[in-house]
């Protein structure tokens, strides 16, 4: 298939006509971007069969990641690289067919908030590339992360409608659906002297698979994403027998339903308590754990095996209720008593925690969880128990200790320590987060599980990051040491002989201007702003949230503007602050931080006096496909999260791997990234994890200490209240307040005249270019440690004990 352009270019045209009724002339970039899509998907469906029947016929251990979130973004071009479909790009040229508007074309696959959505994505790129038998288990949101728009400097959301046009990568499977219960009531009965549980008058949710390709880099491996949606399951002719042509209940039944599915709770880090979340936590693990052993039962295996056969990874508690699942499949369906049972599931199970935030640990009402799921409730209180008397034994008469560490207390099912308790393995997300949670957060459960606690620190897959989103820089890369960073990224150390060469440092500098060419065009069109190209661009791009400290960035171009306006002619080299960020609808603060920056970006950028050095420019609706356009253009990266709160991060890979230098605190990946780089290729400041737990723990800090100390501070502050930047007075007051009058949870204004230090040495550095390109090669040549191929490999071997398997195509 596709030996040459013109045999693709003839799929190409004949799927046109047959799957949009087009003629090339005709069609527009949709009709494109649609059949391009088909005939991609034709071409990989073959391998996937294949690859499906090998997984099959050798009966491999199979790793599943069960996720609420996948932030795929768009698949045309990953699946075009991953395949190898090169003959493409040519085809399409020859066509007269522009690839870059097509790719338009497609709407992000949005189904994640941040970092662990994204983190997820990656991983089953990484998975597949490395011919690892793993797939990802998610639901299919109707409605994906919502649609950011600024109005007047506001965030306003509508609805992400990402399947408006159908999707071409997924297929639905209808013959796989499962049912899963909700409500009713469970009552005991005793049949051949055994308590069976007999569930009664519950609510059957239909759930049904849709799945999409994972596609390994050149290999042949197509993994499966299932995302399951929820239906009524409800025939037209099922109405009429409704209680008595129940019409209207019927129909109320089919929509509350369908609302299982229907949209992605758009908070990252701050649980809301609603029993729609639970329910689609429920559902997701309902459907996935029980689709996993009808597979599995029709194998040869026992049971009995299944650890060795299968893990189910749980990315963060939102699946943790896999656990209870399978223990009630086990048990009430597989016959197993509690004890098999409870060893089969605790040595099938790895979870990973993502936050140490208490605001984001997952906590459900007892009343709630029981009214919505009696049989795992029943199971969860007898798994409680169980462990409570364990602990008893170990700890006798340490009542306080047993209460702190119970998965049921205070009224709450506490879901951090089921996911402990019910898996073999627990890690965190990078080195300083695993040892917070070792010796904080989770400290009870270290001692007393130390061999169950790891760390794998995160990655990002470098075929899309650094491979797709910065063609230029991948080519001078493979010009310099050859190809073998593409399979093996640590191959990219290679590079750091080059950091001393000047015709590598000037196409280096020359590719990063013309990314940045391309940035400043985008946000000409999009913002109506004008940049110079040959400023810095310091761009800070993550979801809003008071630990990340947008404002103290803020802030500081606050600060920078003033001392511009006292005196222009300054020493200054011109800087482009560049940010995207949603905030969740309901997080008050993180929307009066944007329209802050919105206001700071419309003083600053008319301000004649200043000559155009400083310009501040907030890119709307940031999403996985606008960071591919930004982070290739990025000269700084700003990583400055509050430390011990940041768990790990991952822009500050892709960043970096782009070539950009960080400026951050110690927090999270950057410490690492510190190791690799070393300390003169990265700025860091502020207040270290210790001293900051040391704060929380003892107190001693006043923020109106800074502001009576600190002038420019003082002169920032009531600038936000004295009406200096136009209308928003009554949300600059909610800030000024949060800063002094709440003292400054996030330390602030504790690290402001740090991080101005080293936002000045920054600026020092960059007057030398040849010392900034050098630093820019060295962070480059040092990131390939953060490819999620080294996460993955990790994980593969440290946690899943699973091994690559390699796939004959089918289709060369
Ligand atoms: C229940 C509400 C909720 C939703 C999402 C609570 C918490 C979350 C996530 C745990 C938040 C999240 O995305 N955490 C991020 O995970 C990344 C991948 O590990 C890390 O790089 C980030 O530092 C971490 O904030």
């Amino acid at each position: 298939m596709f030996e040459d352009a013109r045999q693709f270019k003839e799929a190409f045209v004949d799927k046109l006509q047959t799957m949009q009724g087009v003629a090339l002339e005709q069609a527009t970039n949709l009709d494109k971007y649609m059949a391009l899509g088909g005939v991609i998907r034709d071409y990989i469906y073959k391998n996937w069969v294949e690859t499906n029947n090998h997984y099959r016929k050798k009966e491999s251990k199979q790793v599943y990641y069960f996720s609420l979130e996948f932030l795929l973004g768009r698949q045309l071009r990953s699946n075009l690289l991953n395949a190898n479909l090169s003959v493409v790009e040519e085809a399409l040229q020859e066509l007269n067919i522009d690839l870059s508007k097509v790719e338009e074309m497609e709407p992000d696959a949005g189904l994640g908030n941040g970092g662990l959505g994204r983190l997820a994505a990656c991983f089953l790129d990484s998975l597949a590339s490395l011919q690892l038998p793993g797939h990802g288990c998610g639901i299919r949101y109707k409605y994906g992360h919502f649609e950011q728009k600024i109005v007047n400097g506001y965030q306003v959301e509508l609805p992400d409608n990402w399947l408006k046009e159908g999707n071409v990568w997924e297929v639905r499977r209808g013959d796989k659906a499962v049912m899963v219960k909700f409500g009713g009531q469970v009552r005991l009965e005793e049949i051949d002297g055994k308590l069976v549980p007999i569930h009664e008058n519950y609510d059957p949710v239909l759930a049904v698979p849709y799945d999409t390709p994972v596609v390994g880099f050149k290999n042949n491996t197509i993994n499966t994403l299932r995302l399951w949606n929820a239906e009524s399951g409800i025939k037209e002719f099922d109405f009429p027998s409704f209680n008595h042509g129940d019409y209207m209940k019927a129909v109320q039944y089919k929509y509350e339903t369908e609302a299982i599915s229907q949209v992605l709770y758009p908070d990252d880090s701050h649980q809301e308590g609603q029993v729609l979340r639970l329910k689609q936590e429920y559902f997701l693990v309902s459907a996935g754990v029980q689709s996993i052993l009808r597979s599995y039962k029709k194998g040869n295996k026992s049971i009995r095996e299944l650890p060795e056969q299968v893990v189910i990874h749980l990315n963060d508690t939102h699946p943790v209720l896999a656990i209870p699942e399978l223990m009630r499949i086990l048990m009430d369906e597989e016959g197993f008593g509690w004890d098999e049972a409870w060893e089969i599931t605790q040595n099938t199970m790895s979870y990973t925690n993502h936050t140490t935030l208490a605001e984001a640990l997952e906590k459900w009402p007892v009343d709630i969880f029981k009214e919505l799921l009696p049989r795992i409730y029943m199971i969860v209180e007898e798994i409680n128990k169980r462990f409570c008397r364990e602990l008893w034994e170990r700890y006798p008469g340490q009542w306080d200790r047993i209460a702190q560490m119970a998965i049921i207390a205070d009224g709450f099912v506490k879901m951090a320590h089921l996911a402990i308790v019910g898996s073999y393995s627990v890690n965190g997300v990078a080195r300083i987060h695993t040892e917070i949670l070792k010796k904080q957060e989770m400290k009870n459960f270290y001692k007393y599980y130390p061999q169950k606690f790891n760390n794998k620190t995160n990655g990002i897959t470098h075929r899309r990051w650094l491979l797709q989103a910065n063609p230029k820089l991948a080519d001078l890369i493979t010009n310099s040491i050859g190809t073998s960073w593409i399979k093996h990224p640590e191959d990219l150390k290679e590079l750091r002989f080059y950091a001393q060469d000047a015709s590598f440092k000037e196409e280096l500098q020359k590719i990063k201007r013309e990314n940045k060419e391309q940035l400043a065009q985008l946000i000409q069109e999009q913002n109506q702003v004008q940049v110079e190209v040959d400023s810095i661009f310091d761009v800070q791009i993550k979801r809003l949230h008071a630990y990340k400290r947008q404002l103290l960035n803020a802030l500081h171009i606050l600060h920078l503007y003033n001392k511009l306006r006292e005196a222009p002619q300054m020493e200054f080299v011109p800087r482009t602050f560049i940010f995207g960020a949603k905030a969740a609808p309901s997080y008050y603060h993180a929307k009066w931080v944007i329209k802050l920056i919105n206001s700071i970006a419309d003083k600053v950028n008319n301000d004649k006096s200043i000559q155009g050095k400083l310009k501040v420019v907030f890119l709307e609706n940031y999403r996985v496909s606008l960071a591919e356009k930004i982070i290739p253009a990025a000269d700084v990266s700003e990583q400055i999260s509050t430390a011990s709160k940041e768990a790990s991060g991952t822009g500050n890979m892709k960043l970096m791997m782009n070539g950009a230098i960080t400026i951050g605190t110690l927090d999270g990946a950057n410490i690492e990234i510190l190791e690799q780089v070393g300390s003169e290729n990265i700025f860091t400041f502020g207040l270290t994890e210790q001293q900051v737990i040391e704060y929380y723990a003892h107190g001693g800090y006043n923020s109106w200490e800074i502001y009576h100390q600190d002038e420019q501070v003082r002169a920032i502050l009531d600038q936000l209240v004295n009406g200096f930047l136009g209308d928003g007075s009554k949300e600059f007051k909610t800030i000024y307040n949060y800063l002094l009058h709440n003292n400054d949870e996030y330390f602030v204004l504790k690290d402001f005249a740090s991080y101005a230090n080293a936002q000045q040495e920054l600026e020092r550095a960059y007057r030398d270019q040849n010392r900034w390109r050098e630093m820019s090669a060295i962070n480059i040549a040092n990131s390939g440690g953060f490819s999620s191929d080294r996460t993955i490999s990790e994980y593969a071997t440290g946690i899943w004990k699973v091994e690559p398997l390699e796939i004959l195509g089918r289709s060369r």
